[in-house]
């Protein structure tokens, strides 16, 4: 085991400015708003033995199988030669062009056909410069199975190395090092913005991949250029929260983004609920205190039917004071809402300092925050600068906000999740203020990703059939959506 804090580690990156930040051009072109040089490490020996060091911990951590190893010309030629110099691993060098003199060989070292090779990379952008040198071995007879990388910029990389077999390892990722550069203050929110956009809006292999698919361009939405990517894709986004992860995992698996509403008074019938829809639904959502027979047995039941159905649970709490209040309000009181609930909703009113309270609370939990941008009530006051507010303290939050309450999709960012409330088959409204829009229209035409139905279900004379019907809507408007329907 290597004793090396990653934190301090990406500090000391920075400190030798192998991290650079401002505007500089990439191998394809591109300009980019970050810029990693790891070049500069081998006037820093000490921190090339740990480069080493992590590198060769991840190989024995994958239990990886490799007869030999090879470095990507040139930045990670010394990495490569430190791990095999210690660990005594018999090394190969690529050459990057061939020798016209002598044996001509592309590849240094000896090796014998169908060995495996490991390979050793310092900074991936799309993958491209480790495929041209596993062209080099495969040529030679040599087998590739996986890279080891330094620093992934997360932009398709491990995905495109995916799609050829070959799995990337990489040791730090940009969400990471952006995280930790923010949390010790080096840089700031407006930084972190900057440069997540442009990762996210530069992913070299996604819209490659998806233009090589059959579904025409035009039946697909576009996210700044780049092609929608579904619930399953989503959940494995690098920076997605775990709850959103889950969530999205189970909305794949279930094909199901039907959160119900079960705001009935009674415990046993709100169990009762949750066990006959529990297959059809991806999310069950509670208002508590509008229970008659609340018992502390209550979550602890409620969990385990969630558990048995693989749905998650949402309390509509809607938090709305200062941090240090909502922090009791969810973890203490009668309903210590923090110890069954997975999710939990919060009023952007009081300012972030409503966030920072329930998080400190939740986070340790692995909990999960939707900020309510907008309202399905007629007449809300969440609407144009305060939405906005709202998106923004989200985005200043993604250690525990996982996306919004919404009438429609806020926000391009794929690790979010919007959930829209006031949905029926029938759209109109109660003679309360409620607002109703139908499942296609809040999915496929707002964007949003989970319904949420109350009465439209809770009011049929079959219930089960009606959340049935909730769920095939929804379902059907995202693929609709996705370009992935026949319709
Ligand atoms: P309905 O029966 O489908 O109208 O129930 C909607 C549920 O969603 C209900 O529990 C509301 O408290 C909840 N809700 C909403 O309707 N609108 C909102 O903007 C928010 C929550 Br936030």
């Amino acid at each position: 085991m290597t004793n090396i804090c990653m934190d301090a580690f990406i500090l000391k990156l920075q400190d030798v400015n192998a991290v650079k930040f401002g505007e500089y051009k990439l191998k394809s072109g591109l300009m980019t708003p970050i810029y990693i040089d790891l070049r500069v490490l081998v006037s820093h020996p000490a921190l090339m033995n740990q480069v080493s060091q992590l590198m060769y911990q991840r190989a024995q951590d994958e239990r990886l199988q490799f007869d030999s190893v090879c470095g990507v010309p040139y930045t990670a030629l010394p990495m490569a030669t430190i791990i095999c110099s210690t660990h005594e691993l018999p090394m190969l060098i690529r050459r990057k062009e061939a020798k016209d003199y002598g044996t001509k060989r592309l590849i240094e070292g000896s090796f014998k056909e169908g060995d495996t090779c490991l390979i050793i990379e310092d900074t991936v952008t799309s993958g491209s410069s480790i495929l041209e040198t596993v062209d080099v071995l495969h040529k030679e007879g040599l087998k590739v199975t996986d890279a080891i990388v330094l620093m992934d910029r997360e932009q398709g990389a491990v995905d495109m190395l995916a799609s050829k077999g070959i799995r990337l390892h990489p040791i730090i990722s940009m969400f990471k090092l952006l995280d930790v550069l923010k949390s010790s203050g080096r840089i700031d929110a407006r930084t972190v913005q900057s440069v997540r956009e442009f990762i996210l809006d530069n992913n070299t292999f996604r819209s490659k991949e998806e233009n090589e698919k059959d579904v025409p361009a035009s039946k697909k939405k576009r996210v700044k250029g780049n092609l929608e990517l579904s619930y399953e894709a989503r959940a494995k986004l690098p920076n997605v929260h775990p709850v959103a992860s889950k969530l999205l995992s189970v909305m794949a698996g279930k094909q199901s983004n039907l959160c119900v509403s079960a705001d009935v008074t009674s415990s046993e019938e709100l169990l009762r609920l949750a066990n006959t829809l529990g297959p059809k639904i991806c999310l069950l959502k509670t208002h508590v205190d509008i229970l008659k027979d609340y018992t502390e047995a209550f979550g602890q039941k409620l969990q385990a039917v969630a558990e048995k159905h693989n749905f998650l649970i949402f309390e509509d709490r809607k938090f709305a004071d200062i941090g240090n209040t909502v922090k009791h309000q969810y973890e203490g009181g009668l309903y210590q809402i923090s110890s069954w609930s997975h999710i939990v909703n919060a009023h952007a009113v009081p300012g972030p300092g409503v966030v920072s309270g329930l998080a400190s609370v939740g986070r340790p939990l692995g909990r999960g925050c939707l900020l309510i941008a907008q309202m399905s009530s007629q007449g809300s006051l969440a609407t144009g600068d305060y939405t906005k507010a709202a998106v923004k303290m989200a985005e200043e939050h993604p250690d525990f906000v996982i996306g919004f309450i919404c009438g429609s999709k806020v926000i391009e960012r794929p690790e979010l999740i919007h959930m829209t409330p006031g949905v029926r088959m029938q759209a109109g409204g109660d003679v309360l203020g409620q607002q109703y829009t139908t499942p296609e229209e809040v999915v496929y035409n707002k964007g949003s990703d989970v319904i949420i139905v109350g009465r439209g279900i809770l009011e049929a004379s079959d219930r089960l059939d009606a959340a049935e019907a909730y769920r095939k809507s929804g379902w059907e408007a995202y693929t609709r959506r996705m370009g992935t329907s026949d319709q």
